[in-house]
């Protein structure tokens, strides 16, 4: 813990390190208390940075016991030890072996970073700075070693001992103990190191490669849990064979491992060989899991794993460059997804997300560049524009390239740079290189922030029979940042005929495109493209499958949305025009509901939802998305500034019940025909039917009926899967019935000894509009499956109450942002990154009106005012304050 002015770390700063590590030598003797670790390294001086007698190892909360080089024990006058690591003095001038021996306490790290001890399982989480919680090490990507890692344990404490690579020996020693020897091939940065022991039950399977090798598959859990881990191995398999015909990958270790644990700070992380998992992303029964936990199964088990090529064999050379691996990995999952699932409704989830998590982040005060050029705790950066702007930024080069050049442009990448820390520049010449396609002014989006504005004002020339299209961009200021270049910025676009069906394109001083669809590349300030043999006025698709991240404004009005949202063969055009005309009709309700007038009742939105709903060539996972409102966040951010949470929520709710009144038999008649009967399968299709029934059943219960109610009732009572038992209690625990508490209690007796079952239970309460959430939740931080400990809980139940209830976080009196700060303050001195990730519940704070803002402030500042923070909660803190 720090407070006093954390420095920040900048990326022009950078220099190789003084020396190279070749190979670790790990000795680890595990016991709850105390873990032993005597590491040996072998240190070679850097050519580069010739002349440095002292060797600077990174080290955290070890107690130091011995230091010996060349075999040579070294007095104390020989090093010096502090509290970020510890200096070794007149090293040799060429090679040498360092040892250390030191202790850490596993049972005793809350923090979960570095070697911890949670449900009895010894775990490691070493990205991005744990490592040296474990050993003394030079604990940075560029620094590649070769890994030996030999854990010795009592047999009964921990009958299983796993680590990176291949098992090359194990056995059994005096006294009940036993070991096991690991041996990683392949050089890897220290975060890519890790430890598992305890006693686990295994699934296996095998998988065959590419080239004819047999690869050994093993999932490790909780011994009982084997029956909930069938989907992530197919998952997995999956992975693999996609990876190879897609990216031309093949796996290169003879095991593939994975663990999963209950304590765990974040998603997975993709350990070489040996993956270790938030249990809530390897665990699913069809009892027990939603199709939206296996449809996160899939894409989780598929990121770690596309990892192995990129971030694993293609590291990162620093911090900075997180989004090499992210951003691309991300890129990998997705599309991985699209294939195995709907390509447009995974389009439209990820725009959905990206529009919720990453444009608020990009437009408030902890903006930052894909690529960041500074930082005070780098955990504090693992964040949706790493992640998901920067999966949007590849997404542009592929847009860019076509799908053969960035094949291309990817094989120069991984022949290039296999087994080396490469930087974003590595990878933008290698694509450039291997496609011919230059990319010098795309570079800007890596480090230029915000979310920029494109607008677009079209108009049709009746007498040249030309369609001029003029557009601008602007990217607001951000913190650092107050002044932006014009991005090079790749927009799809079509024009459709006045019978909605796409006309053939002509641009003037472009090539015609083949389809109707035409990517058009907006490099300037401003810019006008003219399309030629438009015989009559069409209506534009604009930013079609949403080519790039950012806010598009235009000239249509009403009418050419509800034209789109009827007509637009680009399904992803088609959910936004939907949206769009929602949001028109939506926010126009929430300024008549303040003004004292009658808000629109939409019957032209009601009616192209009635189509919709009747039109049995579209997949029933695309109508669900086509008919469901803006959420109440993205009313917010339309909204921008003066934010009414309580108007928003009224106006939604009433025109969802007015729209539900208005097609009560159409949703009833969905309801009735997207029946999955027979045995469950979490496959899209039938994922697809029960999430249009489970909108249809939340349409009707909007009404308030009687009828309605008891149908969530019965499905309650009846249902036989977990996707359609959460959607039935979903209605029940967000209405105010009697049904309510009755079924609340009932999932609670039937699952309340199942962790990841109650973690749905917390967050569902958590997130209900109903006047006593914020006393529920309260109540709830005594229930006994709850802990401030486990992540997973107070994500479940805090944290979607401080990012997925709007209405109540912000409740008008301030009391919401106080308790979540008291949580951030308290989870501060257990799990630093976890508060920090809560903390950011507040980053949109200025757009609300006076009156919540004001607490907001105070809240904060009561936070910063604090005697000892972490530097993970100063920086959001300070940050947030601006
Ligand atoms: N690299 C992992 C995510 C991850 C990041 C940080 C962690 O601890 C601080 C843990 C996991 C991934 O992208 O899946
Ligand atoms: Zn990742």
């Amino acid at each position: 813990m720090r407070t006093e002015d954390p420095r920040p770390i900048a990326l022009k700063d950078y220099s190789e390190p003084d020396f190279w590590i070749d190979e670790v030598h790990l000795d680890v003797d595990l016991a709850p208390e105390t873990a032993q670790v005597r590491s040996t390294l072998a240190v070679r001086p850097n050519a580069s940075r010739p002349g440095k007698d002292s060797l600077r190892l990174d080290g955290e909360g070890l107690e130091l016991l011995e230091v010996h080089l060349n075999g040579e024990k070294l007095g104390p006058n020989r090093y010096q030890e502090d509290e970020s690591g510890l200096t070794i003095m007149e090293v040799p001038a060429g090679a040498f072996t360092l040892t250390t021996v030191s202790r850490c306490n596993p049972a005793a790290n809350t923090a979960l970073t570095g070697l911890y001890l949670a449900g009895g399982i010894f775990c490691t989480q070493c990205e991005a700075e744990g490592f040296r919680r474990i050993t003394y090490m030079l604990d940075r990507p560029d620094v590649m070693a070769v890994y030996r890692t030999r854990i010795t344990a009592e047999k009964a404490l921990a009958p299983v001992l796993l680590a990176n690579g291949n098992c090359v020996e194990s056995g059994v020693l005096e006294d009940g103990r036993h070991f096991a020897e690991w041996h990683d091939p392949y050089p890897k940065p220290s975060y890519l190191f890790a430890l598992v022991a305890g006693d686990l039950g295994c699934v296996r399977d095998a998988f065959t490669t590419a080239s004819g090798r047999e690869v050994d598959l093993r999932i490790y859990v909780e011994p009982g849990n084997e029956d909930r881990c069938a989907y992530a191995m197919d998952a997995l398999k999956r992975a693999m064979a996609w990876d190879e015909k897609v990216f031309g990958r093949e796996y290169d270790l003879d095991i593939f491992m994975i663990v999963a644990v209950s304590a765990f700070n974040m998603g997975a992380m993709e350990n070489k060989g040996l993956n270790i998992f938030n249990d809530k992303y390897i665990l699913a029964r069809p009892d027990t899991a939603t199709d939206l936990d296996f449809a996160n199964i899939e894409a989780i088990v598929a990121h770690e794993y596309f990892h192995n090529w990129t971030g694993n064999r293609i590291t990162c050379r620093d911090w900075f460059q997180l989004c090499l691996k992210e951003g691309l990995t991300v890129f990998r999952d997705q599309e991985f997804t699209a294939d195995m699932r709907s390509r447009a409704v995974k389009r439209i989830a990820d725009v959905r997300m990206l529009r919720t998590h990453q444009f608020p982040e990009d437009g408030g005060p902890l903006a930052h560049p894909v690529r960041p050029d500074a930082y005070i705790e780098i955990n504090n950066f693992y964040t949706a524009t790493v992640y998901e702007k920067g999966a949007e930024l590849v997404r542009m080069i592929y847009t860019l390239l076509g799908a053969e050049k960035f094949r291309k442009g990817m094989d120069l990448y991984f022949t290039r740079h296999d087994g080396r820390a490469a930087t974003v520049e590595d990878f933008l010449e290698a694509l450039s290189d291997g496609s011919g396609v230059d990319l010098s002014q795309f570079k800007r989006w890596y480090h230029q922030a915000g979310t920029p504005e494109v607008m677009a004002s079209g108009k049709w020339d009746g007498a040249q029979q030309e369609y001029v299209l003029q557009l601008s961009q602007v990217c607001p200021p951000t913190p650092g940042q107050p002044h932006k270049e014009p991005l090079h910025i790749p927009i799809e676009i079509g024009l459709l005929g006045e019978d909605g069906a796409d006309l053939p394109l002509s641009p003037i001083g472009g090539t015609a495109a083949a389809s109707g669809a035409h990517v058009i590349s907006l490099t300037k300030r401003e810019q006008t493209f003219r399309f030629k043999n438009v015989t009559a006025k069409p209506v534009p698709s604009l930013l079609r499958g949403f080519t790039a991240p950012v806010k598009l404004s235009s000239n249509l009005g009403e009418r050419e949305w509800a034209f789109l949202m009827a007509h637009d063969s680009d399904p992803f055009n088609r959910w936004e025009a939907a949206q769009k005309y929602a949001s028109m009709i939506l926010t126009g309700n929430i300024a008549a509901l303040s003004n004292g007038k009658i808000p629109r009742a939409g019957t032209g939105f009601a009616g192209i939802v009635r189509k919709i709903l009747n039109d049995p060539g579209l997949e029933p996972e695309f109508v669900a998305q086509m008919i469901v409102l803006p959420a109440e966040q993205t009313l917010a951010q339309a909204i921008g500034q003066d934010v009414d949470v309580e108007a928003i929520h009224s106006a939604r709710e009433a025109f969802r019940a007015s729209l539900a009144e208005q097609l009560y038999a159409e949703f009833e008649r969905a309801y009735n025909e997207n029946e999955t009967p027979g045995t469950y399968s979490p496959d899209a299709e039938a994922a697809g039917k029960r999430s249009l029934r489970n909108t249809c059943l939340g349409y009707m219960a909007a009404t308030g009926r009687a009828d309605a109610i008891a149908l969530a009732k019965n499905q309650f009572d009846t249902a036989d899967n977990m996707t359609d038992s959460m959607a039935a209690l979903g209605v029940l625990a967000h209405t105010d019935c009697p049904e309510r508490e009755e079924a609340l209690r009932a999932f609670h007796d039937r699952w309340k000894d199942d962790h990841l079952v109650m973690d749905k239970w917390f967050a569902l309460q958590a997130t209900s509009p109903l006047p006593g959430t914020l006393s529920r939740v309260r109540e709830l931080m005594a229930h006994p499956a709850f802990s401030l400990r486990n992540p997973n809980k107070v994500r479940a139940l805090i944290g979607s109450f401080a990012t997925a209830n709007q209405l109540r976080f912000h409740e008008s009196g301030g009391e919401g942002y106080r308790f979540v700060a008291e949580q951030v303050l308290a989870l501060d001195k257990i799990n630093p990154q976890v508060a920090a990730r809560l903390l950011g519940a507040f980053k949109s704070w200025r757009q609300f009106e006076p009156v919540r803002q004001a607490h907001m402030r105070e809240t904060l500042e009561r936070i910063v005012s604090q005697a000892e923070l972490s530097r993970d909660v100063y920086e959001i803190a300070t940050k947030t304050l601006g």
